[in-house]
């Protein structure tokens, strides 16, 4: 039975659960992988009770042999990861320019989407410092196709040669095998500080977009340059956005370092909570589109994977929308077994000669051979296309979709019963032409010099706070490589970025002599215009809606303000969780029971978007005596947070050496719910103290 307080239903009805319970009702019985039902799963068959077990235990050596076998190789990047689905509705704006029919006006696509970390393993934190995966694998009815994205739209590398050398350098060091999911060490910013392609990527790593609040609240790019092709086979240049509804936000670096402590599957739980909670997350899929002409004249090389273009210079056409509106059955199945591949393109969508994305061609394919196990992972159901599919490959392990009949070659004399042909529908690469003088060389081209220009446009267009948390961020992850040239290597790119940005970093670290500046094979250009677009300040979303108070509350709560509260959020769409000194709950002052979702250890501040401190002056008394409850509002004013309280609170915010401010709202009436609420908008305060520097 489920504990009296957990008013969830079974998640999976039909998984039984409760112990030595015998078959009988709805129960099924208990079977081996054979099917023959199974009297006695408590003990083995052992000659005599204290003799040994026997060979002949069938069942025994079924069960262990299975269980040694659950495990498949982990991704060697993006391991950690957590998947929905959802769908993808066409708007039609793309009609005229790809031929796919995922893009047709009104068309409704089965979407899977798996967010993920890249450095840590599987078994890692979900707030570590990181780019995070956006793949989404589009069930459309011309067959599959992935698009496997990140939260950034520029990459560290710009040609695949070198993955497997960043990768190496970025996971865990060889000999000790720490630290994990994370580049706070000498290898990661060692081959950083000697790859100078990577300053732009750099840039957005050390920004807030490297720890979002969630995953709900990310964007998501295609990062390559791909082609559209429409019915006469021409193509348009095109880059993938996805936009969030609910805008983007992010965690303060303090606050993600102790949400790895409290909950470190924080945001997987936060899409699972969403999603049954009905609160879809959205995505706009957003294209910029360009041709020929605007790729000769645009300042950088549109193949370069490190750069982007600014919103403001190519504007985001909405094509559609996303929607995630179903947790995965099983974990294993679905987010683990899915398998996305950047081959996996319809008719109507074709690459470009990004050299990047041509390596990652090669590599999707060739990693899930390694990973799944076989040629026939397109047959696991999660990866298999919801569109018939009729060629001649077959057998192979755990072959699971086998033709019948005779043909299994073309071309064959055999007539209507001779297989699957070639259509004129089906997908035809666009004819690019290849320069006449080509020769075969191993070289990267002089349009892919530009190094800093972009990693400068990107810091100038942040808000001061933002800039402030990148040399911040620097200086914390250059504090902890331990080899002080790479620390000054780094502090002389930077100075090819922002001399403002080189000497807070320089000046963090305590580095003397500042040194010269990197040798640049291109002067960084100081004329690249702001792009608003890339700061998440900038661009704040206009509802609290998909956010989360956390209320610490004591009996003796105000009835009336804790009703007017939660009713206020529900408005905006937000969450409210009761955080109390035990999980049992609270009696507020009409002598109501409220159970409580977090014990007040368990429910620290860090959990939440904004906070509430509601209590009676004896429970005020009684929590500014629990080091918990100091915290909970101690961190919440250190993270900028917005504070409603009741005034008998004040003693708490005291003991907490908490000083008050305009960002904290009293919530002693009713009435002031909903102001509360309007003012969590803003999401955070960013005027108290050390934010302002
Ligand atoms: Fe990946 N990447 N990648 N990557 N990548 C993998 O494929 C690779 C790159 C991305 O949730 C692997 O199935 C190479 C850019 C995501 O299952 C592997 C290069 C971008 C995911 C691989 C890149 C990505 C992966 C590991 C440089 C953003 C997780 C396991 C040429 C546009 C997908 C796997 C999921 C996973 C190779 C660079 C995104 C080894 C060689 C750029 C979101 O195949």
């Amino acid at each position: 039975m489920p504990p009296p307080n957990d008013p969830a239903p079974p998640r999976n009805p039909g998984a039984g659960g409760e112990t030595h319970q015998q078959a009988g009702g709805t129960v099924p019985p208990l079977t081996t992988q054979q099917g023959v039902p199974v009297a006695d799963d408590q003990n083995t068959l052992r000659a005599g009770p204290r003799g040994p077990a026997l060979l002949e235990d069938f069942h025994f050596r079924e069960k262990l042999f299975h269980f040694d076998h659950e495990r498949i190789p982990e991704r060697v990047v993006h391991a950690r990861g957590f998947g929905a689905h959802g769908f993808f509705e066409s708007n039609g704006e793309l009609e005229g320019v790809s031929r796919a029919a995922v893009f047709k006006k009104g068309a409704k696509t089965p979407t899977f989407v798996r967010f993920s970390t890249v450095a840590g393993n599987k078994g890692s934190a979900d707030l570590a410092r990181d780019v995070r995966g956006f793949a989404t694998k589009f069930y459309t009815t011309e067959g599959n196709w992935d698009l496997v994205g990140n939260n950034m739209p520029v990459f560290f590398i710009q040609d695949a040669m070198k993955f497997p050398d960043m990768v190496h350098a970025f996971k865990d060091e060889p000999d000790s095998g720490f630290p994990q999911a994370a580049t706070a060490h000498d290898n990661a910013w060692d081959f950083i500080s000697l790859t100078p392609e990577s300053m732009h990527m750099v840039m957005w790593v050390m920004s807030d977009r490297a720890i979002p609040r969630s995953f709900r609240f990310m964007e998501g790019f295609g990062v390559h340059t791909f082609r559209l092709v429409d019915a006469q086979g021409k193509s348009t240049f095109v880059k993938f956005h996805w936009k969030p509804k609910l805008g983007m936000q992010s965690v303060v670096w303090n606050e993600a370092v102790k949400i790895n402590g409290a909950d470190p599957d924080f945001h997987r739980r936060d899409l699972w909570d969403a999603i049954g909670a009905g609160q879809f997350p959205e995505w706009e899929l957003g294209v910029q589109l360009f041709d020929d002409a605007f790729a000769r004249k645009f300042e950088f090389d549109i193949l370069d994977p490190t750069k982007l273009i600014p919103e403001e210079q190519v504007p985001v056409k909405v094509v559609g929308r996303m929607v995630l509106d179903r947790r995965v059955d099983n974990f294993f199945a679905e987010t683990e077994q899915v398998a996305f591949c950047t081959q996996n393109v319809v008719p109507g969508i074709d690459f470009s000669d990004d050299p990047l994305l041509q390596g990652r061609n090669f590599s999707y394919l060739d990693t899930q051979l390694k990973r799944l196990g076989g040629p026939n992972f397109t047959h696991i159901p999660i990866n298999a296309p919801k569109c018939p599919v009729m060629n001649f490959q077959q057998d192979g392990h755990m072959a699971m979709r086998n033709p019948k009949g005779r043909a299994n070659y073309e071309p064959n004399s055999w007539g209507d019963q001779g297989g699957p042909r070639e259509t004129p529908a089906g997908f035809k690469t666009v004819p690019v032409p290849f320069p006449a003088d080509a020769a075969k060389v191993r070289q990267r081209p002089e349009t892919f010099s530009d190094h800093y220009s972009q990693a400068r446009q990107f810091y100038v267009s942040q808000t001061p706070v933002e800039q402030t948390h990148i040399a911040d961020a620097l200086v914390f992850e250059l504090s902890k490589v331990q080899t002080v040239a790479i620390r000054a290597r780094m502090v002389s790119h930077l100075l090819n970025i922002d001399a403002g940005l080189a000497d807070k970093v320089a000046k963090g670290l305590r580095l003397e002599p500042v040194p010269a500046a990197m040798p640049a094979a291109k002067p960084t250009r100081q004329d690249l215009p702001p792009s608003p677009k890339l700061s998440i300040l900038k661009n704040p979303p206009a509802s609290f809606a998909g956010r989360k108070v956390g209320a610490l509350v004591t009996d003796g709560v105000d009835a009336g303000v804790l009703a007017a509260l939660r009713k206020a959020l529900e408005a905006e769409g937000a969450m409210l969780a009761l955080v109390a000194p035990q999980v049992g709950g609270v009696t507020d002052s009409a002598g109501t029971r409220h159970p409580a979702d977090e014990k007040i250890d368990g429910g620290p501040s860090v959990l939440f978007d904004a906070v509430a401190v509601l209590v009676s002056p004896a429970g005020a008394e009684a929590l500014a005596k629990l080091p918990p409850a100091r915290d909970f509002v101690a961190d919440a004013a250190a993270h900028y947070k917005f504070v409603g309280y009741s005034a008998a609170a004040a003693p708490l915010f005291e003991k907490a050496g908490v000083p008050l401010d305009e960002g904290f709202v009293r919530l002693d009436d009713a009435g002031a719910a909903a102001g509360f609420v309007t003012t969590c908008r803003k999401l955070r305060f960013w005027d108290r103290g050390a934010a302002k520097k």
